[in-house]
C-alpha cells in the first residue's frame, strides 16, 4: 500500500519545511479542514434531513439565502473562532465583517474571508458545491478594521477551495504550489491526492453562461464566437468551484465578463475571484478582469465584483486581446 499522507501531515510538513513558520498558519488550515468535513457531512446528506431549501432570509448582495449556506456560514464561524488564530472573518452571507474579540482570538495574526457554499442554487439539485476561503495577515493593531479585509489579492497568505463533488477535495495554495487533497469518508481524512497541481497552457473548454449572451459587450461575443470556431467544448456548471476545479485540472477557461444587466460582473473580488486568481496563478495559469490581474484589483468595499477570465495561460491572454483590441478601435 503506498504510504497516505493527510492534509494535517501535510500541512505539519510544509511547516517544518519553512525556517520562519510558527504554526498558527498550519493550525488555521486544519481548522479550515475540519470545517468542511462537517459541512461535507451536511451535505452529502442533505436530502434527507430539513437543510435543502430557503432560509427564509437575503444575503449581504440581496440574494435569496439556502439553509444550507446558513449552515456552512455558522460552521465556518464557530470552527475559526474555536482555532484562536483568527481575529475576524468576513462572509459572502454577512453584511459587514465580524471581529473575534475573546482572549485567545484578538491578537491572532490572521483574517480569513470566506465564500461558505457557493453555487447556492446548485444545492437542492444534488450538484457540486464548495467552500471558498482566502487568509490575510491583518495590517492594523488593536481592534481590526476594514482595510485588514480590503488587501489587494496578491497579500494573501493562503487561498483555496473544497469541493462537495463525487468526492469531496480540498485544493489549497500557501504560495508555494497547489495541492489537492480527497476525503476518505472511511477514514473521515483528507488524503493527498493531486500533488504540485498544474494547469494545462492550453485548452479547449470554455466555461462561461452563454445565455448571457445578448447581455454580453460586443468584444465578449466576439471572443465566444472565436471558441465555437476553435471548435472547443463548453462546460458550465453554475458553481463556480466546480467549473474552477475542472479549468485547473484540464485546462480550458472559465469566465464571468461584465453584462449590460451587471456592468461590474456577477462573481465576488474578495470571496471568490480573489483565491481562486492566487490557485489559478500558483498552477501557473492566468487571471484576470480583461485588463489587469485580478489580485493586483483596488477593493473598496467588501462585496465588491468584478468582471474575471481564469484559466490557462494562452486561452486568458487570447481572451485579454479580443477585449483590448475592440477597445483600442472603440476609443
Ligand atoms: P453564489 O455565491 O450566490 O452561489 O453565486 C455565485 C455563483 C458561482 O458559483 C457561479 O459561477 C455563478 O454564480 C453562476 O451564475 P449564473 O447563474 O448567473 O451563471
Ligand atoms: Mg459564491
Amino acid at each position: 500500500m503506498h504510504k497516505i499522507i493527510t492534509l494535517d501531515e501535510f500541512v505539519i510538513q510544509s511547516q517544518k519545511s519553512n525556517p520562519y513558520a510558527t504554526g498558527e498558519l498550519s493550525s488555521l488550515l486544519r481548522d479550515i479542514g475540519l470545517a468542511s468535513k462537517i459541512i461535507s457531512r451536511a451535505v452529502n446528506k442533505a436530502g434527507l434531513v430539513d437543510i435543502v431549501g430557503k432560509a427564509g432570509q437575503e444575503n449581504a448582495s440581496g440574494e435569496t439565502v439556502q439553509k444550507l449556506d446558513v449552515l456552512a456560514d455558522n460552521v465556518l464561524i464557530s470552527c475559526l473562532k474555536n482555532s484562536g488564530q483568527c481575529c475576524g472573518i468576513a462572509s459572502e452571507e454577512n453584511d459587514d465583517f465580524v471581529p473575534i474579540s475573546d482572549e485567545h482570538s484578538k491578537n491572532a495574526k490572521y483574517v480569513v474571508l470566506f465564500d461558505p457554499l457557493d453555487g447556492s442554487s446548485n444545492i437542492d439539485v444534488n450538484v457540486s458545491i464548495g467552500t471558498i476561503f482566502a487568509i490575510y495577515r491583518r495590517t492594523s493593531h488593536g481592534e481590526i478594521e476594514l482595510k485588514d479585509f480590503t488587501q489587494k489579492g496578491h497579500q494573501q497568505v493562503a487561498a483555496g477551495y473544497v469541493v462537495y463533488g463525487s468526492s469531496t477535495m480540498m485544493v489549497y495554495s500557501t504560495g508555494n504550489g497547489v495541492n489537492g487533497f480527497t476525503l476518505d469518508p472511511s477514514i473521515g481524512e483528507f488524503c493527498l491526492s493531486h500533488r504540485d497541481i498544474k494547469i494545462p497552457e492550453n485548452g479547449k473548454i470554455y466555461s462561461v453562461n452563454q445565455a448571457n449572451y445578448a447581455v454580453f459587450s460586443e468584444e465578449i461575443k466576439n471572443y465566444v464566437k472565436h471558441c465555437m470556431d476553435k471548435g472547443f467544448t463548453m462546460r458550465y456548471i453554475g458553481s463556480m468551484v466546480a467549473d474552477v476545479h475542472r479549468t485547473l485540472i484540464k485546462g480550458g477557461i472559465f469566465f464571468y465578463p461584465a453584462t449590460s444587466k451587471s456592468p461590474k460582473g456577477k462573481l465576488r473580488l474578495l470571496y471568490e475571484c480573489n483565491p481562486m486568481a492566487m490557485l489559478i496563478e500558483q498552477a501557473g495559469g492566468k487571471a484576470t478582469d480583461g485588463h489587469q490581474r485580478i489580485m493586483d484589483l483596488e477593493a473598496n468595499e467588501l462585496h465588491q465584483r468584478t468582471p474575471v477570465f481564469l484559466g490557462s495561460k494562452n486561452l486568458v491572454t487570447k481572451a485579454e486581446e479580443f477585449i483590448q483590441a475592440h477597445n483600442s478601435i472603440t476609443s
